[in-house]
């Protein structure tokens, strides 16, 4: 989508922090970190959110829970959440499928 941030990101017009990309998907350090390290995980293709998301797309989200923990190892995250905010009511900004992947401090939950 031309006027999506994320997909700007994906294909370099915006310039972003990149720990990791494949084929399939691009991870990122978030401008607005909510922990010592908080980097999306989006996949290159525009999906609005998980809610949008399809059948033929259980392969991507895979890969993204993978690269995920791959990413986490990385970084040496033994202890790491994983979220996706699915529309504004549950905080989602960006409309473009994104996980948020945090680590290095503790986590309440429930996370209210
Ligand atoms: P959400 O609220 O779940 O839609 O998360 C969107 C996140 O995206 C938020 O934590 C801030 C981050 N973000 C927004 N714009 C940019 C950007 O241009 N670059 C980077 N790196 N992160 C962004």
């Amino acid at each position: 989508m031309s006027d999506c941030i994320f997909c700007k990101i994906a294909k370099g017009e915006i310039q972003a922090q990149i720990l990791y990309q494949d084929e399939d998907l691009i991870a990122f350090k978030d401008l607005n970190p909510q922990a010592p390290s908080h980097i999306l995980i989006i996949p290159f293709r525009h999906i609005e959110n998980l809610a949008a998301a399809q059948e033929q797309d259980a392969l991507l989200l895979g890969k993204i829970q993978l690269a995920a923990a791959k990413i986490a190892k990385e970084l040496g995250l033994k202890d790491f959440r994983l979220v996706a905010n699915n529309g504004k009511g549950a905080g989602q900004s960006v409309f473009h499928l994104h996980y948020h992947l945090m680590g290095g401090r503790r986590f309440l939950w429930p996370a209210g």
